[in-house]
């Protein structure tokens, strides 16, 4: 448990966590060098994952991130066919906002004839979509709503739920491009209720964004969009 280690570790520690997620559909290889000098230096993680990626093309990218960079590589899959073992972690995903038990539970099964002899590190996540106040690609292709952010009871308490099942980390989720992230009251709520790190992403562009997330209350923040071309 090497690499959640390390996470349980920089929270207790209060150093906050910076991921860049990289969208292997919109990713060009021959730009690595180029990305890699443009993501902040306090970055601490490599996302890799997207709603919508053609075969093969996540093991790519992480082939090539591991040519050029040390920083950590966790795999964010939209769909069990994206997972490849040269990744560091895999974020074993349950999208605990919704009811479609394809995404509670139906592709963790299909997942298992690949991860069961793998050696990527498998960190149980329970993923909250929440509404970022445009239609995320998370809810077409998983044909589930988002949470309101009206609702901040029913947040907080799936979150918990998801802790209770089991999950080691809780991702809130505004959908990448957001038209507005996560707000800091209810990650401050979520905060609160749960004992285990707190990941919260979707439409976080500005530094200011991404401080009142922080403050909040957020371990790991992780930034998509602000970063592509
Ligand atoms: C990760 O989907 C987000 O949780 C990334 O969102 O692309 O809006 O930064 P952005």
């Amino acid at each position: 448990k090497l690499f959640y280690n390390a996470i349980l570790k920089s929270v207790k520690a209060n150093e906050k966590l910076l991921a860049i997620l990289i969208d292997p559909d919109k990713f060009d290889n021959v730009e690595i060098d180029a990305f890699l000098n443009k993501i902040p230096n306090n970055t601490t993680h490599l996302f890799v994952g997207g709603s919508t990626v053609a075969n093969g093309e996540t093991e790519g990218v992480v082939k090539a991130l591991k040519q050029n960079t040390k920083l950590p590589i966790f795999l964010f899959p939209g769909d069990y066919s994206h997972i490849t073992s040269l990744a560091d972690v895999l974020l074993f995903l349950t999208l605990l906002s919704g009811r479609n038990a394809e995404y509670l539970v139906g592709q963790q099964v299909k997942s298992i004839a690949k991860l069961k002899n793998s050696p990527l590190e498998i960190i149980p996540t329970g993923y909250l979509l929440i509404d970022g106040g445009n239609h995320s690609s998370v809810s077409k292709v998983t044909a589930t709503e988002p949470i309101s952010q009206e609702n901040a009871e029913d947040i907080v308490h799936t979150a918990l739920a998801g802790q209770y099942m089991g999950a080691k980390l809780i991702y809130l989720e505004a959908g990448s491009g957001a038209k507005f992230p996560v707000k800091p009251e209810i990650i401050a709520k979520v905060k609160e209720a749960i004992k285990i790190p707190l990941i919260v992403g979707g439409g976080i562009r500005s530094e200011s964004q991404k401080q009142a997330a922080y403050l909040a209350g957020a371990d790991m923040i992780v930034m998509g969009t602000a970063f592509e071309d």
